[in-house]
């Protein structure tokens, strides 16, 4: 199992977290935060680094120290100073870090006055009223800890789909290695693409399998199994991702990829259309009375009703069996280039010129820099001074580059008024205006939607950004009225961008297909914030894709010149 940058980062605050809940000294418990931060923002992955015998502490922020504690979570698995503390301390105590208002600081006091260890403590704790007693927590987190405790328990976790991505296909590799294993799939929302996941469905064909389901549960990353059958077991991973498992003899596989590709919704509307015609479908195969009419594969299935194989990002229920003909969907190789990236200027981690080139490596046309501006001070925002270097600068670099271009463009503050963080004069001497929201995010949804269509009216404004603003699994989408947006768009005649960034991910799947409907383009981007994320476009596609999404639905799968053209056409 690869370890990434993000779980190094991991270990290292999880270690601050538990120093200071045994109320260890705050220098080394600061020294490990700051580890944690330096390791995530690397450009490069330090376990191919170890693997190359690399000398880590030529990187940025790295000293002999740090270098040698990440040179053993990597060849290791973990750090001793973390597993000395595990040891220490009760195993379940970091489970409370995660309920809102409860930091390291609070934990330490649950732990030192009133034995907390769990949730299963912290929740009879606060049910005896005992926490509003504590200094400095109150009536309050007393309230907001049984909350906290209660939507954990309904709201069944789910992950974002690139959180699981590199366990799902470890996994998959390691049971494909199983000489009993004939075939393996991986069905569910996670074929379907969804942005998250809530467990992850492998179907096999095998005949031996109980001699998989052996294999299955073997797999060094499991934590628990929750069952071990015949046909299907269960096992939850260390990351805590529940992972079911189906065997089925090749007759059904195809049935079975069906019915556990889902979604539910769609099952029960091909359900339907089987029963019209007399037959049942299930996850055994397609029948008529006894006899078998399709099964092995999925395609066999769809043609006996009379469809197309559908794609699984369609799988919705939303009209993909009754649809005349089917969207031939977005591919990522379609994508040209990459209109919304960040540099040093403001709050990315690389140059222009590093931007450029990660770009251009990565097969692309083009490139638009799109710093913040001015309002935006805790990401460095540019005013109008500095981004009239930075024109200058990408004017220069774009001198030097033939087969590629770097266009001039800023993701300009919209105020509170629906004004730019910019003046006119200098917006009009950019290729792109991409206008976000910032702040202000409580607005009523009447309010915040007209504020966003005040600036799409600028006549500078090529795409609003990030429509909702919202962070999947973090923070909601502010009130706004989306279908608005996208008739607003039509009319002014500018786009929409689906931002690629797994966390936002919006307009998300519905919107694009409204969207669509509506005639209004769309720009997938990824929002780089370095060099590494330029053409990280894989989960904007998935999204695109579940939103009937076609390469010429998308203005940057144009090519340069005519890209160039088009956004020019639409300045007012
Ligand atoms: P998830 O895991 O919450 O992200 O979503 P899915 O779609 O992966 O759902 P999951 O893992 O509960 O089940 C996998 C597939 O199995 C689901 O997409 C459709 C099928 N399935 C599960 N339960 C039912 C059911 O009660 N009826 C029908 N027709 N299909 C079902
Ligand atoms: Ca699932
Ligand atoms: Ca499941
Ligand atoms: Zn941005």
């Amino acid at each position: 199992m690869p370890i990434h940058n993000v779980d190094i980062a991991r270990q290292f605050e999880t270690t601050a977290d538990l120093l200071e809940i045994k109320g260890e000294n705050p220098f080394r418990i600061r020294a490990y935060r700051n580890a944690a931060r330096i390791v995530e923002d690397l450009p490069h992955e330090l376990a191919s680094m170890v693997a190359e015998e690399a000398d880590l502490t030529e990187l940025e922020g790295i000293g002999k120290d740090l270098a040698e504690k990440i040179k053993q979570i990597v060849t290791k698995g973990s750090s001793p100073a973390l597993e000395k503390l595990r040891s220490e301390l009760p195993p379940h105590i970091t489970d409370l870090l995660n309920l809102p208002g409860l930091g390291p600081k609070r934990v330490r006091t649950l732990y030192k006055e009133l034995d907390v260890v769990d949730l299963d403590t912290l929740k009879k704790a606060a049910e005896a009223g005992r926490i509003r007693e504590l200094p400095g927590l109150g009536e309050k987190t007393e309230k907001q800890i049984l909350e906290g405790i209660a939507s954990q328990a309904d709201s069944s976790r789910r992950f974002l789909r690139a959180q699981v991505i590199p366990y799902a296909e470890a996994y998959q590799e390691y049971l494909r290695a199983s000489p009993y294993v004939k075939k393996i799939d991986l069905a569910g929302s996670y074929r379907r693409g969804r942005e998250t996941i809530g467990d992850l469905d492998f179907l096999v064909w095998a005949d031996d399998a109980p001699a998989v389901m052996e294999h299955f549960v073997a797999f060094d990353e499991v934590r628990e199994i929750l069952a071990q059958g015949d046909t299907k077991s269960s096992v939850v991973l260390q990351s805590g991702v529940q992972v079911d498992l189906r065997v089925v003899p090749e007759a059904s596989y195809g049935a079975a990829l069906h019915y556990f590709t889902g979604s539910k919704a769609h099952n029960i509307a091909m359900r339907k259309r089987a029963q019209q015609r007399n037959w049942k479908l299930n996850e055994y195969g397609l029948f008529d009375g006894e006899e078998a009419v399709a099964g092995p594969d999925e395609e066999g299935i769809f043609a006996a009703l009379d469809l197309p194989w559908i794609p699984p990002e369609l799988r919705e229920n939303r009209g993909e069996l009754d649809a005349k003909s089917l969207p031939e969907l977005i591919a990522e190789s379609d994508i040209r280039g990459n209109l919304h990236a960040h540099s040093r200027w403001s709050d990315g981690k690389n140059t222009i010129a590093e931007m450029a080139e990660a770009a251009r490596e990565a097969g692309y046309e083009y490139l638009a820099m799109t710093d913040h501006s001015k309002r935006l001070t805790v990401a460095n925002g540019l005013n109008e001074d500095r981004l009239l270097q930075q024109i200058e600068e990408i004017d220069e670099l774009n001198q030097t580059l033939s087969d590629f271009v770097v266009l001039k463009g800023i993701e300009v503050d919209i105020l509170e008024d629906g004004s730019l963080d910019l003046p006119d004069s200098v917006l009009s001497l950019l290729d792109i205006v991409i206008v976000s929201v910032h702040s202000k995010f409580n607005l009523p949804a009447d309010k915040q939607t007209e504020r966003i269509m005040r600036a799409m009216d600028n006549p500078h404004t090529t795409f609003v950004a990030h429509p909702t603003g919202r962070l999947l699994l973090g923070r909601p989408p502010y009130a706004v009225d989306v279908s608005k947006l996208i008739r607003h768009a039509r009319e002014r005649g500018c786009f929409l961008e689906l931002n690629a960034n797994p966390q936002r991910l919006d307009l998300n799947d519905n919107y694009c297909q409204l969207a669509k409907k509506e005639g209004v383009r769309i720009c997938i981007n990824t929002d780089a914030h370095n060099r590494i994320d330029v053409a990280q476009m894989s989960h904007g596609i998935a999204q695109a894709r579940r939103g009937w999404v076609e390469a010429k639905d998308v203005i940057n799968t144009l090519p340069r010149d005519p890209l160039i053209k088009l956004i020019k056409s639409i300045k007012g």
